[in-house]
């Protein structure tokens, strides 16, 4: 291993400013539009700025994301981008990374571990700031209701979107006693899961079912296709709120079926590339850097779907 400040001997300080770098990139699956549109914009990003891109898709597991990152610690890279599926368990390979002296960008989602100079910094969104935004944008839409049940689809469990998109929401509800999650189950990001929950969800409280929140647009998307199986209006029925914006919420919304989607930001891939040559450069960042992001409802999705990029 390098000295202690971990730069490797004759390594990345080599290349200063503009070398080419050649940079691993460990990502979480191909779940998602997110996903997809995240894995295109980091890629691009990388070829673009000249650099050499070393890509791992984990198909969501775990021990392929632990693979890949020794792989890459093997072959000697420059820096290793990584995404990490769940927040714990990757303590001792990210060990591994800084020994060898190879610095690690966690980028989207973070790790829980408390030792922060195994990454350099987190580029990523702010997972319960999202969370309190649709929770605000409900008690906007139906604060004054009586009563109003809410079934959740959650994101991949033990993942720090799931993880905080719940977090932000409750805190917000937290004053708000009319509103009841009734029901909370895993749709692990994808439409076909989320389609199966809420199904599960439609068989047992259908008619006392007035909100879904779901932690990602894909599963919201196959809900509303549930719902319609069901014989319910999602839209109307039951209001649907999602997180990512993507192409397939404002279609959605459009089509008058999912009232609202809280924006999370996928095409930060400039934003990464600058940080990891600010930093190969031997600048300074910050541990948390933020995507910015905003929230869009059923009324502007017919004018914006045409400008977005993902
Ligand atoms: C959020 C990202 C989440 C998206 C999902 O930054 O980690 O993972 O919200 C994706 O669509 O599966």
């Amino acid at each position: 291993g390098g000295s202690e400040s971990g730069q490797k001997e004759g390594g990345a300080e080599d290349k200063g400013a503009g070398g080419k770098l050649v940079i691993g990139f460990s990502q979480v699956g191909a779940e998602s539009e997110w996903r997809t549109a995240n894995t295109e914009s980091v890629k691009k990003a990388i070829t673009d700025a000249g650099h050499e891109l070393k890509f791992s898709d984990a198909q969501q597991k775990q021990e392929n994301q632990i693979k890949a990152i020794r792989s890459f610690i093997a072959q000697k890279v420059d820096a290793i981008v990584f995404s990490p599926v769940v927040e714990t368990g990757f303590e001792t390979v990210l060990k591994e990374a800084k020994d060898a002296g190879i610095p690690v960008f966690l980028a989207d989602r973070a790790v829980d571990i408390e030792d922060d100079s195994l990454w350099v910094t987190f580029l990523g969104s702010d997972f319960i700031e999202e969370g309190r935004k649709a929770a605000n944008w409900l008690v906007e839409e139906m604060g004054d209701e009586e009563e109003v049940n809410i079934v959740e689809l959650q994101g991949t469990v033990g993942s720090a979107p799931a993880i905080d998109r719940k977090e932000g929401f409750e805190e917000v509800l937290a004053d708000h006693p009319n509103f009841k999650i009734t029901k909370s189950q895993t749709g692990d990001f994808t439409r076909a899961k989320g389609k199966e929950v809420m199904e599960a969800f439609l068989k047992s409280d259908g008619d006392n079912i007035d909100v879904l929140y779901s932690h990602n647009d894909d599963m919201a998307i196959g809900a509303i296709q549930a719902i319609e199986e069901y014989g319910l209006k999602p839209g109307e029925d039951i209001k649907i709120i999602g997180v990512d914006a993507v192409k397939g919420a404002f279609e959605a919304m459009a089509a008058g079926k999912m009232n609202v989607t809280v924006e999370c930001n996928p095409l930060f891939g400039p934003q990464l590339v600058e940080l990891i040559e600010k930093h190969i450069a031997g600048e300074e960042l910050e541990k948390r850097i933020a995507v910015e992001e905003s929230i869009y409802t059923m009324d502007q999705a017919e004018e914006l779907l045409p400008t977005r990029q993902y």
